[in-house]
């Protein structure tokens, strides 16, 4: 009997970017455990992942390739070899490219965060085809777009200092259930006597245990953070200092936020005016008394109309008042713009024909683009979709026609998948991939400052492949000679992270593997003395950028497409505002088909205020229908002032195919973008809901 413990990475996307330790006895991946000596993992798992051995050994893994012989989405399949899945695949893709290859669509997202089983070998042989290029946007752009225009790269406060402040906002975010890690520190800050606050439209697990929770209307944020600097201006709470020094605009900005008085936040936000002149004097108070403040900024603010305003007027407020002057202060959106990436490297962008016109299509409306009949200005209809890392037909808004588009019959699938998602039903080839015990990667992260590396611990199940190993088995029947095509993982590993920069020539790729992580080499506090990546290399609160990308140059508020304030005409017919965030115990889609977890999570169901109850007839426990004209969705109501009166909170991401109505939320979303980085609004919808 033989007995060895691996190290490992949590693939899932997730701030926290856990170190593991998978033990293997006799070939099987016994247990998985955080690391006790990564500083951020300190030896705990999420539930999610301490039972991985139960996703990783699930016995519906798919375990070889497959090909469909039912109607798109019937989800019926017949076994096939590797060989016919990839010959089948090849010709094709090679016929479609001969007319145009722009007509090929790859889709991905953070199945995997992995940069090996992500846009590595895949990217390359989509880069050599000439596809189309694809808009990642689906969860973080708007907001990487502001936090860019104000401060520059994604770089903010260590998360290992959080319990070193004394005020902590949570500002829509629940970091018990996405990002656990700092709520632990969050808890040693409370014990050491720091406020928490949470900003949330919703009482979620982390509101309910912050000091106060400030229940905005959802899409108010921006609007909330401009009364905020009303009041630091007014009341001289400002680090007069450090604007001078570090800050560009203050003038602009002061004439800018004069007319936001507390009165008007208030009324838009449907909070109080003490809730808004109380939270600017518990910011600006503290850090005139030398107090370091965080502000955990996540991706909540993000998801409506102007979710890229509201991450940019919020990313103003620390060097007002000079938080940035601690290692504890400042804000944290996303570490990951410190990480020193050969994303090229991997992805290979030379690789793409020259002379070539190319198209980049955006990921947070694929139901629109799928329908498209093509066009001069679109270019031409899609033809091909290659699904990896991703489910669409889940995750995507809009869901109705997200599925129309899969659904064409002259369109083609291929689907890399564990599962046989909702996605996966409308492949025509799908095709086994390994999970992370099962192959090799490299990590980055977005919560913390540690580079990574993941090694396989067991053999693939079945026939299962890394997606790796399926684009270089493509590359090969494609035809495609160039040396790059044969990389192994390992050397793709080795090229992941550049080893020659001031804040990583500290390690290597040999020396991650052994170790399993090792952290950026980066000041620890980022922004003392300014040095923020814009192109004053000051904080921005006029942006010359903004402004020739047609924007609002100065912060501003940028109201919902559908709330009731924005759009009385539509709330007469769809009165409540809906939300969709995380369910605790589902990572996105993922693990919805892990029983145990999913018990856990009963049944899809949505979180209503007992008046918007009482006025419906609706009680605890009865079935209700959710919709607008986009579609509807049927969940049980559980009646709670968690949601604030107006509220509809649908805890997400069901798999539409587990549902008593084989629907999920993403039927009501819409596919709007947001007023930055063409992201996705999945909190800016009103809905109706009746008893069914
Ligand atoms: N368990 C678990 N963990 C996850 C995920 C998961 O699905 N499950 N998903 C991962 C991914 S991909 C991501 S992007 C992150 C997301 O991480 P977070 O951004 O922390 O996501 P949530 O935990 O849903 O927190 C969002 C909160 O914002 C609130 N909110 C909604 N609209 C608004 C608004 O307009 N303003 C404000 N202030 N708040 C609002 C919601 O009620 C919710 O409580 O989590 C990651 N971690
Ligand atoms: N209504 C609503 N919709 C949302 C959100 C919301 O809050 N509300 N959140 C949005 C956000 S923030 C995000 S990030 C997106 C997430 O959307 P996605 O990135 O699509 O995330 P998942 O739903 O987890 O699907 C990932 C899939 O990748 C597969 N996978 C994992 N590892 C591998 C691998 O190594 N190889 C292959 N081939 N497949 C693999 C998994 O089995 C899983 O089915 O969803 C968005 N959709
Ligand atoms: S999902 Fe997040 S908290 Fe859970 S193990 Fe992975 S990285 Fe850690
Ligand atoms: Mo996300």
């Amino acid at each position: 009997m033989s007995s060895n413990v691996v190290r490992a990475v949590c693939p899932h996307d997730c701030p926290d970017t856990c170190a593991l330790l998978v033990t293997v006895q006799d070939g099987v991946a016994t247990e998985v455990k955080g690391d006790p000596d990564h500083p951020t993992t300190a030896g705990v798992l999420c539930t999610k992942v301490a039972r991985y051995t139960e996703r990783t050994y699930h016995p519906d893994r798919l375990l070889y390739p497959q090909k469909r012989v039912g109607k798109k989405g019937e989800g019926k399949f017949e076994r096939i070899s590797w060989d016919e899945a990839i010959e089948t695949i090849a010709y094709r893709l090679k016929e479609i490219a001969a007319r145009n290859p722009l007509a090929i669509m790859p889709y991905s997202y953070a199945g995997t965060m992995g940069l090996v089983q992500g846009e590595s070998m895949a990217a390359r042989v989509l880069h050599k085809l000439g596809a189309s290029f694809l808009d990642r946007t689906i969860c973080a752009s708007a907001g990487g777009v502001g936090y860019k225009y104000t401060l520059g790269d994604r770089i903010g406060t260590d998360v290992e200092q959080t319990q070193n402040a004394r005020l902590i906002i949570i500002w829509g975010g629940n970091p018990i259930a996405s990002n656990l890690h700092f709520w632990t520190r969050v808890q040693e800050a409370k014990r050491n006597g720091a406020k928490i606050i949470a900003i949330d439209p919703y009482r979620s697990l982390s509101a309910e245990k912050c000091h106060q929770h400030i229940a905005v209307r959802a899409g108010t944020d921006s609007a909330l953070a401009l009364g905020m600097m009303h009041v630091l201006i007014k009341e001289d709470l400002l680090d007069h200092d450090y604007i001078a020094q570090y800050t560009l605009g203050f003038e602009q900005l002061q004439q800018r936020v004069a007319d936001w008085t507390p009165e008007k936040v208030a009324e838009i936000c449907g909070i109080s005016t003490e809730e808004v002149i109380g939270l600017a004097r518990d910011y600006g108070e503290g850090a005139k008394r030398g107090e370091p403040s965080l502000i955990r900024m996540n991706y909540g603010v993000q998801r409506t109309h102007g979710g890229g305003m509201a991450v940019r007027n919020i990313s103003c407020l620390p060097a007002l008042v000079g938080a940035w002057r601690h290692a504890a202060g400042g804000v944290l959106l996303s570490s990951s713009g410190g990480f020193v990436k050969n994303s090229d490297a991997l992805a290979r962008p030379d690789l793409f024909p020259a002379n070539h016109p190319s198209r980049t299509l955006n990921m947070s409306d694929v139901g629109n683009t799928l329908l498209h009949p093509g066009s001069d200005e679109f270019g031409p209809k899609v033809e091909a979709v290659i699904v990896y890392n991703s489910n669409p037909v889940a995750i995507a808004p809009e869901s109705a026609v997200v599925a129309q588009g899969f659904a064409r019959d002259d369109l083609f699938t291929v689907v890399l998948e564990h599962f046989q998602t909702d996605t996966a039903d409308y492949a025509d080839i799908l095709l086994p991939a390994t999970t992370q015990l099962e192959h090799l990667d490299a990590h980055s992260a977005y919560g913390h400052r540690y580079m990574m590396a993941s090694n396989p611990a067991i053999a693939p199940i079945g026939e299962a492949k890394p997606n790796t190993e399926i684009f270089r088995l493509l590359a090969k029947a494609l035809g495609f000679t160039e040396a790059c095509f044969t990389e192994s993982d390992d050397e793709l590993g080795a090229l992941a992270f550049n080893y020659q920069h001031a804040r990583t020539q500290h390690t290597n790729w040999e020396q991650l593997k052994q170790t399993g992580w090792s952290k950026l080499n980066m000041p620890e506090i980022p922004f003392a003395q300014g040095g923020f990546t814009t192109p004053s290399g000051k904080c921005e609160f006029y942006s010359q950028q903004m402004l020739d990308a047609g924007l609002d140059p100065l912060p501003a508020y940028i109201p919902p497409y559908e709330s009731v304030i924005s759009n009385p005409q539509l709330a007469a017919k769809y009165p409540l505002a809906m939300i969709s965030p995380p369910a605790r115990n589902f990572l996105n889609s993922t693990f919805v088909n892990v029983k145990s977890l999913r018990d856990t999570e009963g049944e899809p169901h949505i979180d209503l205020h007992p008046e918007d109850a009482a006025a419906r007839q609706i009680a605890a426990g009865n079935m209700v229908r959710i919709f607008n004209d986009r579609g509807s969705f049927v969940a049980k109501a559980r009646v709670t002032e968690k949601a604030k009166p107006g509220l509809v909170v649908a805890l997400s991401i069901w798999w539409k195919k587990l549902a008593s109505d084989q629907k999920n939320a993403n039927e009501v979303t819409s596919q709007r973008l947001t007023d930055m980085g063409g992201g996705p609004t999945f909190y800016d919808l009103l809905v109706q809901v009746e008893k069914l």
